[in-house]
């Protein structure tokens, strides 16, 4: 009896494999949720396998990301959405309900119980002890129809927690801490699993952000054990029958350890453009700020918006200032119209949007050129906010407030005595904008909008693969840059032609022409290629553009894996010098793929260069079966005789 948190819930959900750090295993999935951007490509692969009802426990579709509305589409994809759920055994949490990380932990995460995601920062609900990771849509449409979720036994790293919080310094900090320490890649391959006497000082929707930045490591998962905090937040939702106590064994083992004593911490700011850029605000004070934006699902909880209000009572924004607000859920908002702190933060100049993503995802709020923007988010790619000239610094809600009434980069210890701000005893209940599902969905008509296009699928692989080099890219690329989303962009979620002709466009904007002229070829990366959001629209939409292989240093793993779903190679360098010996528009050749790729590693033939390069590709059975078929949707239909085009 050594077992940590993970590897409990792990053995109990196992259905195949061995649980071996590095092996291959299928897990039983138990809830799983899908949000908007990404939904309507996962529902619209869930029908083409061919299953009447959902075979998880609990399944919910949110709408949160694509709220705008600035033409039909966004509405379209909700009523195709709602009327999918509708018709498949799917709770369906309306437009206005709030952001699907959020609402998940205030009413459906359930400690133990594995939840697989449409988006990567599915984790938050790693908060109530739940074992939850993001996937791509086809991989969580595969966990509804009841297929084993499959994935790589992560490292366990035991993140140990020491001391307590000085005032002013709040869980953000914690988790740019180790960001700071580990870096954008330092987690890939592992899940971080929270333990210590300082787990105790910090509450649920405290530990959501850790467990929801924890993702920007590039962790599988993050998660914390279920005690009587999470008991007593489940119980002030009302669901406190859905509560259990889970923990490691005294003597748990782990890979790794990692100490962080919180009495040591001092608030800290990610500067552009990277969420591990981080440093003491202390040092960069002063800056001077054009918005403030506080919201996402990191940092929109009614204890982080009570605290802004409390800030920001009888205050007024710097006039230069632009303030914008978006509670988590309409659970937050509800209590903080009832308790009058929505009237503090109109008062004090605050723009108070709808309970949404927003502006983390570029829908609405785009700073001004060059302008800088404090916000409480998660990602501070270049140009995610929607204006690529714009700097965009992550902070905790204390600092965005502190710095909307200074007009610069604040440090919040100088506001004085910090406002105490408790969990409240019971949270407001109201679950009137989730549409629970029909008995019978056999009689619902699912309703497709003409922006609603089929889901391109790769051909079975050839043996013979022959490309141009249509890029070469550097380290850290973000699915951002692979398949950029603003408001301009995310109405196009459901059409891969249309999105297509921006497919990497941050980085090359003549990429989509050049692949088209070429008739498809080879993108070339650096590290962590494809790091950030699982949209799998960053493999569809090269996969229209006829790309048939990335070759990287290394690979995020989402992205990783949506790339072999969606039929396209993974391959990395062998050696990384060999990087360099590869230019835009050479010709690569390899010739016996599939023997090479049943052993792992081959060469690829460097023909404009005349080099030979040895490449590698670690891919389990599955996985190989999965790619020879041209991804798994082609390969769901032949094992299982489903109609593999929607
Ligand atoms: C993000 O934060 O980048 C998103 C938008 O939530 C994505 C999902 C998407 O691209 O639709 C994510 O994190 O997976
Ligand atoms: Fe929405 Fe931003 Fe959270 Fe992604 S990171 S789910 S866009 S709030």
């Amino acid at each position: 009896m050594h077992y940590n948190l993970t590897q409990k819930i792990l053995a109990q959900h196992l259905v195949e494999g061995q649980l071996k750090t590095g092996e291959e295993i299928g897990i039983k999935i138990d809830q799983t949720l899908t949000q908007d951007s990404t939904g309507t490509m996962a529902y619209l692969q869930l029908e083409a396998m061919g299953i009447d009802r959902v075979k998880t426990r609990r399944s919910v579709a949110y709408i949160d990301h694509n709220t705008l509305q600035t033409g039909y589409e966004n509405a379209d994809d909700h009523k195709y959405i709602g009327t999918v759920a509708k018709k498949y055994g799917i709770y369906f949490s309306k437009p206005g309900n709030g952001i699907c990380h959020q609402v998940n932990l205030e009413r459906f995460a359930v400690p133990g119980d594995t939840l697989l995601g449409s988006d990567s920062h599915t984790p938050t609900a790693g908060a109530i002890g739940s074992l939850a990771i993001g996937a791509g849509g086809l991989d969580v449409a595969a966990a509804m129809a009841g297929y084993p979720y499959y994935i790589t036994v992560p490292k366990v790293v035991n993140v140990e927690l020491k001391g307590r919080l000085q005032p002013w310094v709040t869980a953000k900090d914690i988790i740019l801490e180790l960001l700071r320490r580990l870096g954008v890649k330092g987690g890939v391959g592992k899940i971080f699993e929270y333990t210590g006497e300082g787990v105790k000082t910090l509450s649920v929707p405290e530990r959501a952000t850790i467990t929801n930045m924890g993702a920007e490591l590039g962790a599988t998962t993050s998660i914390f054990p279920s005690d009587r905090i999470t008991y007593q937040f489940m119980k002030a939702q009302g669901r406190e029958n859905e509560w259990r106590e889970l923990k490691a064994d005294e003597d748990a083992r782990y890979d790794e350890k990692i100490t962080i004593n919180l009495s040591e911490l001092v608030p800290m700011v990610a500067l552009p453009h990277s969420p591990d850029n981080v440093q003491p605000v202390e040092n960069v004070k002063g800056m001077k700020v054009d918005q403030v934006a506080i919201g996402s699902c990191t940092n929109s909880s009614y204890k982080d918006l009570m605290r802004v209000g409390e800030i920001l009572k009888d205050k007024t924004v710097h006039p230069d200032v632009s303030l914008v607000i978006a509670p988590g859920s309409k659970q937050v908002l509800t209590m903080l119209a009832e308790n009058g702190t929505l009237a503090n933060l109109i008062a004090a100049g605050a723009r108070i949007l709808e309970s949404a993503c927003g502006p983390c995802i570029g829908m609405g709020q785009a700073p001004a050129n060059g302008a800088v923007s404090v916000r409480t988010f998660n990602r501070n790619f270049k140009g995610r906010c929607g204006t690529t000239s714009a700097e965009v610094i992550l902070a905790s809600p204390e600092i965005a407030a502190a710095t909307a009434l200074k007009g610069k980069l604040a440090d919040p210890r100088e506001l004085g005595k910090m406002p105490d701000i408790f969990e409240p005893k019971y949270y407001k209940i109201n679950d009137n904008l989730i549409i629970p599902p029909a008995e019978d969905g056999e009689k619902v008509e699912i309703v497709r909008g003409p922006n609603i296009k089929p889901v391109p699928l790769a051909k079975k692989m050839e043996d013979v693969l022959e490309g141009k080099v249509l890029l070469k890219a550097g380290d850290n690329i973000t699915t951002d840059h692979i398949m950029p989303s603003t408001a301009k962009l995310l109405p196009l979620r459901s059409n891969i032609p249309a999105l297509a002709e921006y497919c990497l466009t941050p980085v090359d904007e003549n990429f989509p022409h050049k692949a088209k002229e070429a008739k498809g070829g080879i993108i070339v990366g650096g590290e962590n290629y494809g790091q950030g959001s699982s949209r799998e629209h960053a493999a569809l939409a090269p996969l229209y553009l006829g790309i048939k292989a990335v070759i990287a240093k290394s690979f995020a793993r989402i992205h990783r894996a949506n790339l072999i779903n969606f039929g396209i190679l993974p391959l990395t360098f062998e050696n990384e010098e060999d990087y360099n010996d590869i230019n835009e528009d050479d010709i690569l050749f390899i010739e016996g793929l599939k023997e090479g790729l049943k052993e792992g590693n081959f060469t690829l033939q460097n023909k404009t260069q005349n080099r030979v390069i040895p490449v590698k590709c670690d891919l389990s059975q599955r996985q190989l079966k999965v790619i020879f078929e041209g991804g798994l949707l082609n390969y769901i239909k032949k094992t299982s005789g489903g109609v593999a085009n929607a």
